[in-house]
């Protein structure tokens, strides 16, 4: 099939570029900075993805396909220049076009721009399907909201985190297309009034609401090597246009216009505390704005080849990333019963065909809860809705489990008390056709333990789909030097299927294969020195075992717990300076939740160690220490590669899935890991020997809990544990501040260690010991991480979009024809 790529040459890419530099850009090659290049070669890309955009566009409306729409509050694709070249299969023509404006790849990418629309795993994960949707060639629209700042910049000033804005916006964004002409009105606050039409009875109104409207910014998102480019849909929120200030506020000119403001902060930021919830006024403004405008946006796409809704939920699905977007189901409800009044259930049959939602934690301070108070006032007619869809869906389940009143209590909408609540996630089941868990275990607590009273109720509704990640981006991309060894074994085949990898299972025994691969990791771990002495002014040496831990900082997720093996190690060698100890870099990345102030704690304590251990002539060339600031996608694909050791250590039953995980072993980082989320079926696909687990499970957490767990007791009888413990409580490593870390040594002992850190402690330690015994086997820790790499096919996203389609989406494949005269 004829590709949009094709005639493409380094001539004419450069010919396209220095037309965008002079006319897009207005400059001439001697004044144009590398950022004008930048730019310009970006919209040379962007130009290409229009092509495929229309044709794509085309051929879902010529052949009126079923199609994905997936709501996400956020989004972390990240920089998309590389992924764009990549994906179109451009890379050696725009290496020698760039030449001609004399500049490299290598500088221009540097200033490509990050966006970073997302807080952690929920909002990668997004990207990476987006990606593998398109790929696949999947009819599918991504929806999300253009948060003029992203997640914050993180700097430490004196060790400690402090957030400042994000500014991705402010020299303009080559990758969007806004598109005024979809601009959508989106309604807020108001009253509902009983509306009596003779002959027709009665309906609801709802009146006196304010408008503003939601103006859609496209972004493509281009399949890798075919010709579909699907479109991530970012809506940015606006004063409604001839919003009249006099009406608005009489007389106050000034007034008005600040008052006007407030459509404007809708899409101004996005929240940055993920697994706490606050009930923020702002933040359901800007769940229902997503959910409004995406649902009507999808309805108009309908409505285009369509005459009425019968066939509405057969042509579309939605997927809900979490309860996030859940007012999309009451919107859906509002539209297709009060504005094309169709009758409730047929309404309903529609909408909870339509919907299906994937729950990504079990953690209870990430579950949203809407006041009804709240709700009734800024949306009153979907809160009237809610308790109508509540009341309907009460009566059927006291029909099927006549007196079971505790299930009753348990299923409800409404959570009673002093304030009566909204459950999204109780919103969500009900509404939708399927729900799943984004890991084994995670699926299975889902069903069991979180939500049991639903899984009785809609038996076959809960399912499993375990996450994925893109190997375009976290291989391809980001580690052409393994990509190119994998190449020469096994043939280039792996790059469009990943399940293929298993072949390179048979290099893992080769000698020279394993010291090509550890040649490799050296290299990638020599560039991520020159980036650690750049952000941290530290030296590492690319000799030492480089143990990485890089994800949000959370007390489940125990950073903490690293940091107690490290105090470990440094006692140990401040006590016998002769000990042999495995020369390590301890490498974390995190950013805290602004408000989470022990998570900042934990993020001062690795600072003020590293201070110390690195400047600290005994522990010299044994133990190093960097936290390197303002984790995002670009920093990831520079440290991933260069991982020796990946640390996936939250507390059984907590974490659901994890994401990094995949892309550390899939790089050939060996785990150290405890049995939960992914950790789980990574251990199944690479084999049990090729990991370290360590640590209590799940269910012996429960039994723990039950019996009454007291951290104490791990203290009384370990004095290693006692002086980890106290050089956290009397702050070794900054006399001058005795009392810096009260919090976290009362975190683990006084106030019960609820994330069972003391459980684990031992058993962590010793494990450690046993990466060290390996490491001390250069061939068999080459085996065994060429093994990981080989046997990480399964996560690709495509596996995990493939599994969607099948349980959940049934979405066919579309190719889409370029021979076609599209312009
Ligand atoms: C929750 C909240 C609560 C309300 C305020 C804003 C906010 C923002 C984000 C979140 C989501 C937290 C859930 C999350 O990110 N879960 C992660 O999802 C990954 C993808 O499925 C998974 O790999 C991780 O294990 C899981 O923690």
């Amino acid at each position: 099939m004829a590709h949009f790529k094709d005639n493409i040459t380094a001539d004419s890419l450069a010919e396209r570029a220095l037309f965008h530099l002079k006319y897009s850009r207005g400059k001439d090659l001697r004044s144009a900075t590398t950022f004008d290049k930048m730019m310009c070669f970006s919209h040379v890309v962007r130009d290409m993805a229009v092509d495929g955009f229309i044709a794509t566009q085309r051929q879902y409306l010529d052949t009126d396909v079923r199609r994905v729409n997936y709501l996400s509050m956020e989004y972390l694709i990240g920089k998309m220049l590389a992924n764009n070249v990549v994906a179109l299969g451009i890379v050696n023509e725009s290496r020698e076009a760039l030449k001609q404006l004399d500049i490299t790849v290598e500088e221009i990418l540097e200033l490509d721009v990050e966006a970073g629309l997302g807080n952690g795993g929920l909002g990668r994960l997004a990207a990476c399907y987006l990606d593998s949707l398109a790929t696949m060639e999947l009819p599918a629209y991504g929806y999300g909201i253009r948060y003029e700042h992203g997640i914050f910049r993180q700097e430490f000033e004196n060790g400690w985190q402090k957030e400042r804005p994000d500014e991705w916006l402010a020299l303009g964004y080559p990758w969007e297309l806004v598109r005024p002409e979809y601009t959508l009105p989106v309604c807020v606050y108001g009253r509902v009034k009983k509306n009596f039409q003779p002959g027709k009875g009665a309906s609801d109104v709802w009146e006196d609401f304010q408008v503003f409207e939601a103006v859609p910014f496209d972004v493509p998102i281009i399949g890798y090597g075919v010709n579909t480019v699907n479109m991530l849909r970012l809506w940015k929120s606006q004063p409604a246009e001839g919003f009249r200030l006099d009406v608005f506020n009489q007389g106050d000119y000034v007034r008005a216009v600040e008052e006007k403001n407030w459509a404007e902060n809708v899409s101004k930021v996005l929240y940055p505390s993920d697994y706490t919830y606050a009930g923020k006024e702002l933040r359901l403004i800007q769940e229902y704005f997503l959910a409004s405008c995406s649902v009507r946006d999808i309805i108009r796409r309908y409505r285009k080849t369509h005459s009425d809704f019968t066939k509405f939920a057969e042509k579309n699905v939605v997927q809900l990333n979490d309860t996030h977007p859940t007012l999309a189901i009451v919107e859906l409800m509002r539209v297709l019963h009060d504005e094309e009044r169709i009758p409730w259930d047929k309404a309903w049959e529609i909408t909870t065909s339509t919907f299906c939602y994937t729950n990504h934690t079990l953690l209870a301070e990430a579950l949203e809860k809407w006041t009804v108070d709240l709700l009734q006032r800024v949306l009153p007619r979907h809160m009237q809705i809610i308790f109508e869809i509540n009341h309907r869906f009460l009566q059927k389940v006291e029909i099927n489990h006549p007196g079971e009143g505790e299930l009753m209590r348990k299923v409800s909408l409404i959570e009673e008390g002093a304030h009566k609540q909204v459950r999204m996630a109780n919103l969500c089941v009900i509404g939708s056709s399927k729900v799943n868990g984004v890991s084994a275990l995670h699926s299975e607590l889902l069903k069991t333990e979180t939500m049991p009273e639903f899984d009785k109720v809609y038996p076959g509704k809960f399912t499993n789909v375990t996450n994925g990640i893109t190997h375009r981006r976290w291989l391809i991309k980001a580690n052409p030097e393994l990509s190119e060894l994998i190449s020469d074994q096994i043939g280039e085949e792996w790059m469009k299927d990943l399940s293929k990898l298993e072949g390179f299972q048979d290099a893992a025994s080769k000698r020279t294969v394993q010291k090509r691969f550890m040649e490799i990791k050296r290299a990638k771990k020599v560039e991520l020195c020159e980036t650690i002495k750049e952000l941290t002014g530290y030296l590492v040496s690319p000799d030492s075992v480089f143990d990485v831990q890089i994800k949000r900082l959370h007390m489940y997720k125990r950073q903490l717990l690293k940091a107690m093996h490290i105090i470990h190690l440094y006692n140990t060698i401040k006590k016998n300076p002769k000990a042999t100890v495995q020369s390590k870099t301890f490498i974390f990345a995190a950013k805290a939740a602004p408000a989470y102030l022990i998570a900042k704690s934990v993020i001062k304590l690795i600072n003020t160690m590293a201070e110390v251990i690195n400047n600290d002539v005994d522990v010299a060339g044994r133990l190093k220490v960097v936290f390197l600031p303002d984790y995002n996608v670009s920093l990831a694909e520079k440290i991933i590669p260069a991982a020796d050791i990946s640390e996936q250590i939250s507390t059984a039953g907590l974490e659901a899935s994890g994401t990094g995980n995949m892309k550390l072993s899939l790089n050939g980082a060996l785990t150290v890991g405890t049995w939960d989320g992914a950790n789980i079926e990574i251990a199944q696909h690479v084999g049990e020997d090729n990991i370290f687990i360590f640590g209590n499970r799940t269910e012996d957490l429960a039994v723990l809990r039950r019996k009454g767990y007291n951290p104490w007791s791990y203290v009384d009888k370990s004095e290693d544990l006692q002086a980890v413990l106290e050089a956290i409580r009397d702050n070794i490593f900054d006399r001058t501040q005795p009392d810096l870390f009260k919090d976290l040594y009362n975190e683990v002992t006084e106030h019960g260690d609820f994330y069972f850190y003391l459980a684990d402690y031992e058993e962590y330690i010793k494990c450690n010991e046993e990466v060290d015994k390996l490491y001390a086997k250069p061939s068999k820790w080459a085996e065994k991480a060429i093994l990981n790499v080989a046997r990480m096919g399964w996560f690709s996203s495509d596996r995990s979009i493939q599994d969607y389609c099948n349980d959940i989406w049934y979405l066919e494949r579309t190719p889409v024809d370029m021979t076609a005269d599209i312009l």
